[in-house]
């Protein structure tokens, strides 16, 4: 199940770790060049067209009305309602706190400068359909493009049968305060998002997970728009001391190996008995489930389990991989919190098992997959704000300051930069500039 290996293995697994990440050929981005292309000259039609064709689904109206969302909205079972509310509460609460401030510099002589934080005006969220439509997701990327002030927050995903959608997703985006709602899916959607159409004006950023078509037809439209990220496979990679239940440890490998055959769980240790009980575990846990197959085939290409000499070298490890994922199940979390440096999020202890984060604790759920989190962050409210600064002179300081501008614009060679400067302050010049 889990492949062993040791500290020493680890550039060989880094490596395997990138190759994961699918590539897009070039008949994919042929083919939704194409569809864009499509979106472009004829508009509303063509995505009633190919969702005609690639959804098998007959729409007339692209829009649902809010009465529609809130019919759907209303199927939803209490219970997951109840739940989908608790998890809103405390994303929305994590979200407030990750707010920027704008600010103010005052300096002396009535100089003042300063940096405003602006939500975009529009941003587009994609959801995509099948199996991997979860409502979860949703929230996380609609929450903080709310927190931020995003006012206009579109959602668009591909129809379910009956030209709706699931009564669950309706039940989110209503959640998330998502009142502009379109059935339709794939590249074009993205195209709609990108560039309009009759019915649907264009947004400023695309954010939101889908297939090959749709991570090409992202890329293909970023520069008109800007998008998130284009995610790789799910990963985890979980530290545990001899303290951890080897139950535990398994329970939380096997819940990100369900997402995808592709998906990775790692396992980082000093303790070699304790690798042989999760493994044991996975074998009892695993039996029971129902995406088995998936499980199997996951673990048995990307899971590993790696033996460490100290706990040092097990985070150097995690370091190096920079996982999605990275769980602390470890006597004194906090104490070792400082030397992580690469992972998209964190789960300490040993009862913050990975799917609190995945649905109810607050943290964001869209993370940075293939060693990606060395420089990049978690989905957030910075991913919906722009920032934008100003600058305010006076004469008095213009000239104390006037020879400095001359001199450097003199040294570029740009004649009417320093001028600018020289015409507002007529007795400096540049030969004022003390060495
Ligand atoms: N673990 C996934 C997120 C997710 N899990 C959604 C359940 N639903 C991202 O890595
Ligand atoms: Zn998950």
């Amino acid at each position: 199940m889990l492949t062993e290996l040791n500290a020493g293995d680890l550039q060989a697994l880094k490596e395997w770790l990138k190759s994961r990440t699918q590539t897009i050929g070039a008949d994919i981005y042929g083919a939704a060049a194409g569809i864009i292309d499509q979106v472009r000259a004829q508009g509303d039609q063509a995505l009633k067209d190919l969702t005609k064709q690639f959804d098998k689904v007959d729409i007339d109206t692209l829009r649902l009305t809010e009465a529609q969302i809130d019919e759907l909205a209303a199927q939803a079972d209490p219970a997951f309602v109840k739940a989908l509310k608790g998890a809103r509460d405390n994303i929305l609460e994590f979200h407030e706190a990750q707010k920027q401030n704008s600010f103010l510099l005052n300096r002396p002589n009535g100089v003042y400068l300063g940096q405003r934080v602006i939500p975009l005006d529009a941003v587009g969220i994609y959801v995509p359909g099948g199996r991997a439509q979860y409502p979860s997701s949703v929230l996380m990327n609609a929450i903080p493009a709310k927190v931020a002030g995003v006012k206009r927050i579109v959602m668009m995903t591909p129809p379910a049968a009956n030209g709706l959608v699931e009564p669950n997703i309706a039940c989110a985006a209503r959640l998330a305060g998502i009142t502009e709602l379109y059935v339709t899916g794939g590249a074009q959607a993205i195209a709609a998002m990108a560039y309009g159409t009759e019915s649907i004006a264009p947004v400023d950023k695309i954010v939101g997970p889908g297939n090959a078509f749709v991570a090409a037809a992202k890329k293909l439209v970023y520069g008109t728009v800007d998008i998130d990220m284009i995610a790789g496979p799910s990963e985890i990679l979980v530290i545990a001391d001899s303290g951890a239940d080897p139950a535990f440890v398994a329970a939380d490998l096997l819940s990100q190996a369900e997402h995808d055959p592709l998906a990775s769980a790692m396992f980082v240790t000093t303790d070699a008995g304790l690798i042989r009980k999760v493994k044991e575990e996975l074998q009892k846990q695993s039996a029971f489930l129902p995406k088995k197959d998936i499980v199997e085939a996951s673990l048995a290409n990307y899971g590993r389990s790696i033996l460490c000499e100290s706990m040092e070298q097990c985070l150097e490890i995690a370091n190096q991989i920079a996982p999605e994922h990275l769980e602390l199940m470890v006597e004194n979390p906090m104490n070792w919190l400082g030397q992580v440096r690469h992972a998209g999020s964190v789960f300490l202890g040993y009862y913050t098992c990975e799917s609190i984060g995945d649905y109810y604790g607050g943290t964001n759920h869209v993370l940075p997959t293939s060693g990606t989190a060395k420089f990049s962050s978690a989905l957030g409210v910075d991913a919906f704000v722009k920032r934008s600064s100003f600058l305010h002179y006076t004469k008095e300081q213009l000239e104390q300051d006037s020879a400095a501008i001359q001199t450097l614009a003199t040294a570029e060679h740009l004649q009417a930069h320093a001028t600018a400067a020289a015409i507002r302050t007529p007795s400096i010049t540049a030969d004022d500039q003390k060495a």
